[in-house]
């Protein structure tokens, strides 16, 4: 509980065996209520290793970063929680920072990590330059269009959000890949909702990278996530791009 309201962390997980385990034991601290693994068609043993670990865990058959984020914020809201926490199965963010994450949200909607800025980058963390001028350049052109010009980056999954906002924001959510993670910053501000970046703690992850395999499956995100960011005109602009990478 913070504040009083309910806590609970969702994470999204696909074939994370090696890192599960520790990410939920890092992530159920007191002030976390309940934390939900969604499990993305794993193979391997994700689901049994998070439950043993003390998560809730359900299955997501939608593939995909956004279908696996958008069934826990569903499972979420369902339960009654009332601060909603995103994080990531490969053990790269850290449960210490939720405390942090929570108290920006006194007076706030949402509250968004971010790995550009921060003085805590540990060694190995997949966040080199062209993944941090890309992320860069991408949160300016949304904050820049939609109202929060601080924005250094729009692919921190770790964040949180309050019931009321999730509630608006969540039937607005389409994306089912990476592009979920600027789509909810989009949609927030366009509900009006205040929010803030902030730094977190991002280090190497444990297992195999799932998103950012390279630089070109990276390139492609972007391009999805100035679509997300642009609307209809984006739709219009960049699907002949995103043809010619098929
Ligand atoms: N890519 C991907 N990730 C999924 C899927 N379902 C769940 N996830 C989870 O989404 C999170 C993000 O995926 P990562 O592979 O860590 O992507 P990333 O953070 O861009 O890449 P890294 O820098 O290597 O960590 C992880 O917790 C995955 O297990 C899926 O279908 N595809
Ligand atoms: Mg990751």
């Amino acid at each position: 509980m913070f504040e009083g309201k309910r806590v609970c962390v969702v994470i999204p997980a696909y074939n994370e065996a090696d890192a599960i385990g520790e990410t939920v034991k890092d992530f159920l601290i007191p002030v976390v209520d309940e934390l939900i693994v969604i499990d993305n068609n794993s193979t391997d043993d994700t689901a049994r290793i998070a439950r043993k670990a003390g998560a809730k865990v359900v299955h997501e058959p939608i593939q995909g970063y956004g279908a696996a984020i958008r069934r826990g914020l569903r499972e979420a809201l369902e339960r009654r929680n009332h601060f909603i926490v995103i994080t990531e199965a490969d053990a790269s963010f850290r449960g210490e920072d939720v405390e942090k994450l929570l108290e920006n949200c006194r007076g706030r909607h949402f509250v968004v990590g971010t790995r550009t800025a921060t003085p805590y980058l540990g060694e190995g963390a997949n966040m080199g330059l062209f993944l941090v001028v890309g992320n860069m350049a991408v949160a300016k052109l949304l904050g820049l269009i939609h109202g929060y010009p601080p924005l250094t980056d729009v692919g921190c999954t770790l964040r949180v959000i309050r019931r009321p906002m999730l509630k608006a924001v969540l039937p607005e959510l389409e994306a089912d890949g990476a592009a979920l993670s600027p789509e909810m910053i989009v949609r927030v501000l366009r509900h009006g909702g205040r929010m803030k970046e902030i730094p977190v703690h991002y280090l190497a992850r444990v297992g195999t990278a799932k998103i950012t395999t390279s630089r070109r499956k990276a390139f492609i995100n972007g391009l999805k996530m100035i679509q997300v960011i642009l609307g209809t005109p984006g739709k219009i602009l960049i699907s002949p791009f995103l043809r010619l990478f098929k």
